[in-house]
Formats: C-alpha cells, structure tokens, sequence
C-alpha cells in the first residue's frame, strides 16, 4: 500500500494508541488516510482544523446490556452498540450488524466506512453503525423479537428520524427490522417512519430496498466495465456469501448477461457450472431459511464443497459479498491469474490490504466497497424521501433513481482519481471524493 504522508503517520500513530485492539478499525483508516495526502497538500486548513483527528474520532458511542430469555426461559446477556460517527452532512446513518463476531472494533470500521459512503451518494445522511456480538442462528422467531425487543428497549432513545436512523447489515434484514420498529413505536407512542430503513412494504418500506445494495454494486461494475469498453455479457462471475447483498448481485448479475457460477456461506460454497438458480436460492435463503449447503440437492449438476475457497474458482468477475476479509493476498493474486478483471465489493473492507495492492499493481477496475455498495444506503435515504412525502414509488422509478445514483457515484470517483492523476483508482476517488465533502462541511460548522 502507499506510504502515509509524513502529516498523516502521527495521526494514524495517535489513532492506534487510542483504539487499542481495534485492528478492523486501524484497517479501515489507515486505507482512508492513504488516499489523503495529496489533499492535505492543497488544503492546508484541513490539518489546522484538525478535521481528521475529529473524523476519527465518534461523536458518540453507546454501548449497552442486552438481556433475553429464550423459549426455555433460560436468561441470556449480550452487548448492544451504536457508534454515532460523524453528523455533517444530515443525521447519523448506517445499519445494524448482529453477529457473534461483533466488537465496538467491528463496529467503529463499519461506521468510520459509513461516513465516506454516505457522502458519496450526495444525499443528507451523516454515518453511523450499530450491532450485537448476538447470533441469530438457531434461533427461533420468538427469540428473535424478544431479543430485538430488549436491543430497541436502550437503544429507542439514542434515535430519531432528525437524529439517528439505523438499518439492516448482517443478520439484520426485514423481520428484525420490523421487530425493532413495533418496539420503538410502543415505547415511544409514535408512528414515527423515518427512523428505520428497511422497513416492510406494506408499512412504510421502500421497494427495491431489499435489493438496492446487490443492484448497485452491479450497476457500479457495470460503469467500470463500460469505461474498459466492455460488459457483464457472456462473462463468468463470483458472487460469495448467500444472504441480502449476495442474492441481489446474482439476480442482477444474469439481467446485464453474465453468468454467476458460484456463492456461498460461512460453512462451504456451492459450485454451478451451468449458471445458479437465483430462484431456489431465494426460496432456501429467504422463505426456509435453510443453508446453501442444501442447494446441491435440487441440482444434481451443482457440488457443495465444505470448507472450500470461492476465489480458487475461475471467473472474469468477483463481487465478494460476504464480510470483512475475505479475499487476502493470496486469494487476489488467485483471482487475477485466473483470469479475473473485475473486483466489486458489495461488502464491506472484504479485501485486506495485500490484495488491494494486488488489484491495484494488476490494474483491473476495482470498486472499494465505500463506492461500490453504497446503493443500499442511498435507497435508504430514498426510503426517507418516501416516508417525509407521505408516498411511495414505484419500483421502476425507484430503480432509475438508484442506476442513476450509482452512475453518479462512479462517475465522482472517476473524475476524481483522474484529476490526482490516477484515472481509474477508483480507491483513490471514493476515500477523496467522500472526504472533500465532509470535511468542507465540518469546517463550515465551527469547532465542534
Ligand atoms: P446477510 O446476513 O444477509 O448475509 C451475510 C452472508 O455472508 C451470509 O451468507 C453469511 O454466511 C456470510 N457471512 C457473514 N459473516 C461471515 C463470516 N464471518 N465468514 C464467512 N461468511 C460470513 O448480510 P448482508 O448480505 O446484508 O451483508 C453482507 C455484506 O454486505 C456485509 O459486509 C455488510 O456489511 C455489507 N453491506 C450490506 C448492506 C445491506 O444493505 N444489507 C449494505 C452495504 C453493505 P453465514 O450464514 O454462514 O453466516
Ligand atoms: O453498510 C451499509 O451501508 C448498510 N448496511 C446499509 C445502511 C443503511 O442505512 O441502509
């Protein structure tokens, strides 16, 4: 990766001694602050404003106990959080992640992401992230709304439609999402839409919500790929994870003609020569809940390998659509001698730092994820819209604004990666063109 201007290193110094532990936070920064130099060298004001250090640090973090029963009644304790980031540009956004993995690390990563992808979609929406180290696996429907019950019982008033509006990530789709708002509006006596994206369609939801961040990230590639003269026609792709974001960017996928080949869960990975059936795995993974493991069952042509590794399959297109990670230096370098000359990311910092500098040394048009998934948020924001008018759109207007979003977005990165004399880092773009706006924006705000 590029070396940290000498400006910048003290403050990622300071940054490391402050956040001890966190390493998916440090990550996560680092690569931000090392698109920044060439910025801090033409505005001077930003480092005696000292607008990184303030973008560095939370606005606020709330961190909280979360006690449950089960359905045998035993007594369950898990930790709550919700890091209100930065609220420049409108107020705090980003979702909900409940994960055994998750740590106040994980979810100051999500949210610092948060504040840049927010920004880029040129709406008003500050960046926030919440979450519980809670696993929803096994889980029964009634553990589940007890558990999101007890979660909205603290976290109710920390939010506001003017102040801080949470969503979905993983583990957290429509069911929990409907939960947390019956919650929300017993506690507070309020139909108060706006405070929840995600929301059902019959209550207050957006469409194509569900499928905005899948969509998007494929829209994004789709740009890049038009800018290299070239199209998801006839192109074999990869799509890893099995959830919202994954099954989204199939389905979009095969509508622009390319062919997804393979996905998968934490578990093990579904190998379909042929094509995946997007059908069956909405049916698996959306209506029964089952694993992806069970696909192989409706597809005697398809394999299950457990344990295997998706990069390892070839593909001229990879959209790693899991979690943080997942594709390291040894599985970009696998990638690329395959064959592989798109890299979108529809979640988020799936790529550790080695395999960016891989894509980056290989030159093919590589979305970072604060770019390339950030149409979910952006319907979000279009799902506030809806709920401030009163209305609702229909989906096909809905999915013009959300391409029109994307292409935008793609073409800011572009045009900025080419004004730092770099066209086509689209790394470069996203972290300066998210930046700029926010940092003018708490400028203009004063010393707070
Ligand atoms: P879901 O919970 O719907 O699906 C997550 C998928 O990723 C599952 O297949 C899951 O497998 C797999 N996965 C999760 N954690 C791990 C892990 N530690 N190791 C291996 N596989 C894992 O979540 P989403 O589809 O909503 O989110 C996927 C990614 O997209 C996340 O990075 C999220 O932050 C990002 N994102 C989501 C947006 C949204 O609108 N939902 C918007 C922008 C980004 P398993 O079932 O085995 O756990
Ligand atoms: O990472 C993300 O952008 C999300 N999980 C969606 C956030 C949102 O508020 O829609």
């Amino acid at each position: 990766m590029a070396q940290l201007d000498e400006k910048l290193e003290g403050i990622y110094q300071d940054v490391l001694k402050r956040n001890p532990g966190e390493v998916e936070f440090h990550q996560a920064v680092q690569e931000v602050l090392e698109s920044l130099g060439p910025v801090i060298s033409k505005n001077p004001e930003y480092l005696e404003r000292k607008i990184i250090e303030r973008l560095c640090e939370p606005e606020r973090q709330i961190i909280f106990r979360v006690p449950w029963q089960d359905d045998k009644g035993q007594v369950h304790i898990n930790r709550g959080f919700r890091v209100e980031f930065n609220s420049a540009l409108g107020p705090y956004k980003g979702g909900l992640r409940f994960h055994p993995s998750v740590y106040l690390g994980i979810i100051k990563f999500l949210g610092f992401e948060q504040i840049f992808k927010n920004s880029l979609t040129g709406m008003p929406i500050g960046g926030g992230k919440g979450g519980s180290d809670f696993d929803p696996k096994g889980k029964s429907d009634d553990e589940i709304m007890r558990f999101c019950q007890s979660f909205m019982t603290e976290l109710y008033r920390h939010l506001g439609e003017h102040t801080d509006v949470p969503a979905g990530d993983i583990g957290v789709g429509g069911r929990e999402i409907g939960y947390m708002f019956g919650q929300y509006k017993r506690i507070t006596n309020r139909w108060e839409a706006g405070v929840l994206t995600g929301k059902g369609l019959k209550w207050g939801g957006s469409l194509v919500r569900p499928e905005a961040t899948g969509y998007g990230a494929t829209y994004f590639i789709n740009e890049a790929l038009k800018v290299r003269k070239n199209s998801f026609e006839g192109k074999t792709c990869l799509v890893s994870g099995s959830g919202n974001v994954a099954i989204y960017t199939i389905e979009k996928i095969h509508q622009l003609g390319g062919k997804c080949v393979a996905c998968s869960d934490s578990n093990g990975i579904i190998v379909h020569e042929k094509g995946l059936d997007i059908g069956l795995i909405k049916q698996l993974k959306e209506v029964e809940r089952r694993r992806i493991a069970d696909y192989a069952a409706y597809h005697k042509d398809a394999k299950y390998i457990p344990g295997g590794n998706i990069w390892e399959v070839p593909c001229q297109v990879a959209m790693p659509s899991a979690t943080q990670n997942e594709i390291n230096g040894k599985d970009a370098a696998t990638l690329v001698k395959n064959g592989c000359t798109a890299v979108g990311e529809g979640a988020n910092m799936p790529t550790t730092p080695e395999g960016i500098k891989v894509f980056m040394e290989a030159k093919i048009a590589y979305g970072p994820g604060k770019a390339c998934n950030a149409g979910g948020v952006a319907t979000s924001a279009l799902e506030m819209q809806q709920n401030a008018q009163r209305d609702s759109w229909s989906f096909e207007e809905t999915e013009k604004k959300l391409e029109n979003i994307m292409k935008g977005i793609h073409k800011l990165c572009y045009t900025i990666s080419d004004e730092y004399g770099d066209p086509g880092n689209y790394v470069l773009g996203a972290n300066i063109g998210g930046f700029i706006k926010v940092a003018d924006a708490m400028v203009a705000h004063g010393l707070i």
